[in-house]
């Protein structure tokens, strides 16, 4: 275990960003300090948040000298540079360029959709997305299922997003497929390779429901 516990880890539990960084740690076996919020009762637009991201977002890491780091993959990134092994952002020109590519693909074409879908469709985002636009929330449905499909084609190739390792991509793919279900979208059961790809991060030890 990578003791960063004087690192602490402004934590929304169950959220999906917050999710990403809670399985990235656990892979990694760094042990930070959480602060927990809650944004159920939307404590992440309070004001000890509030001051350290004007963005009032989730996850947020303080640093010993008192550097504020949001954004996931710049949490991860970070992490990653300080405790190199197990690898996730690749080794060399080649690897690291794959993943940044797929990561990126997933989060913009694939993430995104799905957040959009849930946070514009379900009632108990309404004081998160301000004014809920339903049918903004409809169109992405179709376009987070195709984008879905081009995963199960590459999982049906390699056994995991990258190839023939685990690594952040997916994990950003895997809290997109989780959000799914609140966001009420429904994949084919023909995607048989996402499907068994996805209950294969779900039994890592590192995976946070
Ligand atoms: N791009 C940011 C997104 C962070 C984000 O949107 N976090 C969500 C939780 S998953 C949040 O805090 N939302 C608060 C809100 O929308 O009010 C990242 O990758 O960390």
């Amino acid at each position: 275990m990578h003791d960063a516990t004087d690192h602490i880890l402004f934590d929304g539990g169950r959220a999906p960003n917050p999710r990403r960084v809670a399985i990235f740690l656990a892979e990694k076996q760094i042990e930070v300090t959480k602060q927990p919020v809650d944004m159920g009762a939307l404590e992440h637009k309070a004001k000890t948040v509030a001051t350290l991201n004007p963005l009032m977002q989730l996850p947020l890491l303080k640093l010993p000298d008192g550097t504020v780091l949001t954004e996931s993959i710049a949490i991860c990134r970070y992490f990653e540079a300080l405790f190199p092994e197990p690898n996730l952002f690749g080794i060399g020109a080649k690897e690291m360029a794959q993943i940044e590519m797929w990561q990126r693909r997933i989060e913009l074409e694939f993430v995104f959709r799905v957040a959009q879908a849930f946070r514009h469709t379900h009632r108990a985002m309404a004081d998160w997305e301000v004014p809920q636009v339903p049918e903004w929330g409809e169109a992405n449905r179709p376009k987070a299922i195709k984008f879905a499909q081009l995963l199960n084609q590459r999982l049906a190739e390699y056994a995991y997003v990258c190839g023939d390792r685990f690594t952040v991509a997916d994990i950003t793919a895997i809290i997109g497929l989780d959000l799914s279900k609140p966001a009420k979208i429904i994949y084919p059961e023909e995607f048989e390779h996402l499907n068994g790809w996805a209950d294969r991060i779900r039994q890592r030890k590192s995976y946070v429901p």
